[in-house]
């Protein structure tokens, strides 16, 4: 397969000036005609017409009307076309029915939908299938199907067809066409200018009772954008659709987004708090796509972060406005150690703005998204709020319906704040976490910290150059009080030391508030000076942040050392959860233990090879003197913040929820399981009954409830997806590639279905001391079934290969099990471009 690179960038030769297509649907032999009118590119270099295509049989091919005959080749056709403006027009057949990849034109549960970003629209018909190609569209499609939809604004319908007017010129990666059996769920939105827009979200008659909250959703984030950036939806409808089987979460097709079901679809009894809050950022997400992503699209897809770590940056700004910035942020930073870190710290660590790739399927990662979107955050820190809306106001002006790159957006930054971002820029070119360390001084009432950055080497990049890195910083004097606020130090330099004068003495510092940039710190410090910024520390993170340390520290001491549970830890905690002043969901992040995996990397940092069983018991053995040593403080957290009343997805009360089972679920380990079987009876709402239920599995009890929950829920896909994924969650480190291995084997397993798909193996590598365990059953099992999907759908596998990217962590003994099942998936024939680079990334 061919590697393409970011430094061969060309402009296209020809530019498409409109595109006119008609769809006859047909499930095994859809018909697509395609009228394109191109124009010569004056910027272009050179005049090769070359169209993509691929799994198309073409029909038929005209130029300006008479017949031609292209040269079809791998990957595409080719013509001798004018160099001047023609029109070529083209019909193919294609088989959504038989589309697994679920990419182009497929079906789901009898619907038809499309899903092209990244290079999805070249298995809808021939084109320059290329993000810089921008056209506005006509589309008309032709089926017995009652709901037919497209992008833009609707035009002529009637009996068996509907046609589609797109006025804005967009890439065909934003293309999307909609045919099914759905019903809608509608509302208006009136802009800021005064227009009204028609919204509806569609699904299979069975869910629309599960549609209202993705609707406020939907609501809120158009309101949001105009408030916050200015921004201004710009159709006459915005159409959301509910789909089954989709390989991501969701699509921001210009005007018609299709969701991933599981990502839209939410009611109280099926859903819990962390999915309705996660649908609320989705659906936030794709929308302000329709500025950062359509409006201003990316030149080609090395500039995939452009859209994708702006965007994310601002769903986390939303979603931090319509429930707790603090509480965001400590998820955000929580999600990036265990998912960033791993891949930049390992063998799939690439830039943010990666300069290769063979299949651009598998460059939509943690580092593109989130890190990508940590940048943005520090160039929001560096030139402040005003300085930030400026940049971006003229970002738009600028770009507004242009396809630009990395290099635009810093320029924008630069213009409309004087600054140099040069240094900045090194961000998006190197690979691998920047660690900070710091030291102290004191002296003469001179305070002094030195910190020193250094980023280790990664995949083609041995050597690293310093980076920008606003460190956020304060200091406490001894007996708790902030002496010196909150101040962002640059640290552009190797080593940097920042002195602060006039202190009577020698202050406590609190350093990296609000995780305000993406690295790892490396800083000495006392247990007792942990518990104390736990106890004063005012940044919410930073607070957080030092139990979160005392425990990493404890935890590792417990495995490495053969330490017992620090009593020190646990009374500190005990104190914080007790702490009325705080935000109950703030306390749930407390109780919330380091990772099996995240403790796994630090201990693989300290030089020594990780024991994913001997840190699973340690983890075990914490959590059960936590619940021994705390079991008033946490009967009495649970009965005083049960939630009364009607239940509502709304911050406050599922924070309270978070609290309650968090203790539950610790609670358990000494009292058995009583009380959480009476909350699973007793739930009127998902987040309690599964919360309930998974503490039960986890103490080895629960049968009836999984057996009751199973009959409650069996005519429901995605609350059966929980089902699934947590019993392998819950497992015993011996069991869990049996449960998994048996799940397979229930009639519901539906293994084409990538929610499903992940559901069971998703939770398997997950569960850390059961993927790891010595026998290599885990490992052979997820081997097994990934190559069982990947001659289906190639990118679904590709992703969860990831499993094993951490092998090398690990001692010679399960190194040897993980490569010789990443050296059987390597040795397969036929093996997918994507699966294979994934593979080949890992063994390299
Ligand atoms: N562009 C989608 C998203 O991140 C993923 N394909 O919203
Ligand atoms: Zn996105």
């Amino acid at each position: 397969p061919r590697t393409v690179y970011l430094r061969d960038y060309t402009p296209p030769a020809y530019l498409v000036e409109e595109v006119r297509l008609t769809f006859r649907l047909a499930p095994h032999a859809t018909r697509v005609l395609s009228e394109i009118r191109f124009r010569p590119n004056p910027d272009a270099t050179g005049r090769e017409f070359f169209l993509h295509g691929e799994q198309l049989k073409l029909i038929s091919a005209h130029v300006d009307g008479a017949p031609v005959t292209p040269e079809l080749v791998e990957g595409g056709l080719r013509l001798d076309a004018p160099d001047a403006p023609f029109t070529f027009a083209a019909e193919v057949e294609i088989d959504p029915e038989n589309n697994t990849a679920l990419e182009g034109l497929y079906r789901s549960n009898g619907m038809y939908c499309t899903q092209c970003e990244a290079e999805g629209f070249r298995k809808i018909t021939f084109y320059p299938d290329r993000p810089d190609v921008m056209a506005p569209f006509h589309v008309r499609i032709e089926s017995d199907q009652p709901v037919l939809l497209s992008n833009g604004n609707p035009g002529a319908s009637g009996e068996g067809f509907a046609e589609w007017h797109d006025p804005w010129p967009k890439p065909a990666y934003l293309f999307a066409l909609v045919a099914g059996d759905l019903v809608a769920h509608s509302d208006s939105f009136t802009t800021m200018s005064g227009r009204e827009v028609a919204l509806n979200l569609w699904v299979r008659e069975a869910d629309i009772d599960k549609c209202a909250f993705g609707m406020e959703a939907l609501k809120k984030s158009m309101k949001w954008d105009e408030e916050v950036y200015g921004r201004e939806y710009d159709l006459d409808v915005f159409n959301i659709v509910a789909v089954d089987d989709f390989n991501m979460g969701a699509m921001e097709n210009k005007g018609l987004n299709i969701f991933n079901s599981s990502a839209v679809l939410a009611s109280p009894a099926t859903a819990t708090d962390a999915d309705f809050e996660r649908i609320e950022a989705i659906i936030a997400h794709e929308y302000f796509h329709n500025w950062t992503g359509n409006r201003v699209t990316c030149r080609d897809w090395f500039q995939l972060c452009l859209k994708e770590g702006l965007t994310v940056f601002r769903d986390q700004q939303f979603t931090g406005d319509m429930r707790s910035h603090a509480v965001k942020r400590i998820g955000d930073a929580m999600l990036l150690r265990s998912a960033q870190f791993r891949e930049d710290n390992g063998p799939l660590a690439h830039p943010v703005r990666p300069e290769s790739f063979v299949e651009i399927n598998n460059f939509y990662t943690v580092t593109v998204y989130e890190k990508g979107a940590e940048l943005v955050g520090m160039l929001r820190r560096l030139v402040g709020e005003e300085g930030y809306r400026k940049a971006l106001d003229l970002y738009f002006e600028r770009h507004d319906g242009q396809a630009v790159t990395i290099e635009d957006w810093l320029r924008a930054f630069e213009d409309a704040t004087g600054r140099d971002l040069s240094q900045f820029a090194r961000w998006y070119s190197q690979a691998g976490t920047p660690r900070v360390h710091v030291a102290e001084d004191w002296s003469d009432g001179r305070y002094t910290l030195t910190l020193r950055q250094e980023t280790p080497p990664s995949p083609d990049q041995p050597e690293k150059q310093p980076v920008v890195i606003p460190v956020a910083v304060g200091l406490l004097n001894p007996n708790g009080d902030e002496v010196v606020p909150t101040q962002v130090l640059e640290l552009t330099e190797a080593e940097q030391s920042f002195a602060f004068d006039g202190l009577l003495a020698r202050p406590v510092p609190s350093i990296l508030r609000g995780f305000s940039a993406p690295v790892i710190l490396k800083q000495e410090q006392s247990d007792e000076t942990r518990a104390f910024l736990l106890a004063h520390d005012t940044d919410p993170f930073n607070k957080w942040e030092a139990g979160r340390v005392l425990a990493r520290t404890g935890l590792m001491a417990m495995v490495l050392d053969g330490d017992g549970p620090h009593a020190g830890y646990i009374d500190a905690l005990g104190r914080g959860i007790a702490d009325e002043s705080l935000d109950p969901a703030f306390r749930a992040q407390l109780l919330a233990l380091p990772g099996e995996d995240e403790l796994a990397q630090a201990i693989f940092e300290t030089g020594q090879a990780p024991d994913p069983t001997a840190i699973h018991e340690a983890r075990e053995a914490l959590r059960r003197a936590i619940s021994a040593r705390l079991d008033d403080v946490l009967i009495r957290l649970y009965e005083a913040h049960q939630v009364s009343g009607p239940y509502s997805p709304e911050a406050e009360d599922a924070g309270r929820r978070a609290l309650t089972n968090a203790a539950l679920s610790l609670l358990s380990l000494t009292e058995g399981g009583d009380r959480a079987r009476a909350q699973f009876q007793a739930a009127d709402n998902m987040t309690q009954q599964i919360a309930a239920l998974g503490t039960l599995l986890t103490i080895g009890e629960g049968e009836a409830e999984l057996k009751a929950f199973e009959d409650q829920w069996r005519h429901e896909r995605l609350v059966m997806n929980k089902w699934f994924g947590l019993q392998v969650a819950a497992a015993r480190p011996e069991a869990a590639a049996d449960t998994a291995e048996a799940l397979t084997r229930h009639p519901a397993f539906d293994w084409k279905n990538p929610n499903r798909f992940r559901a069971v193996f998703g939770a398997l590598a997950g569960n850390a001391a059961g993927f790891h365990h010595p026998s290599g059953a885990g490992y052979r099992l997820l081997a097994d079934w990934l190559l069982k999907l990947d001659p289906l759908n190639p990118q679904t596998t590709a992703r969860m290969t990831q499993a094993f990217s951490t092998w090398r962590r690990y001692a010679p003994e399960r190194q040897a099990l993980i490569r010789a099942e990443l050296e059987r998936i390597a040795g397969t024939e036929r093996l997918s471009r994507d699966t294979s680079e994934m593979v080949g990334r890992m063994l390299a």
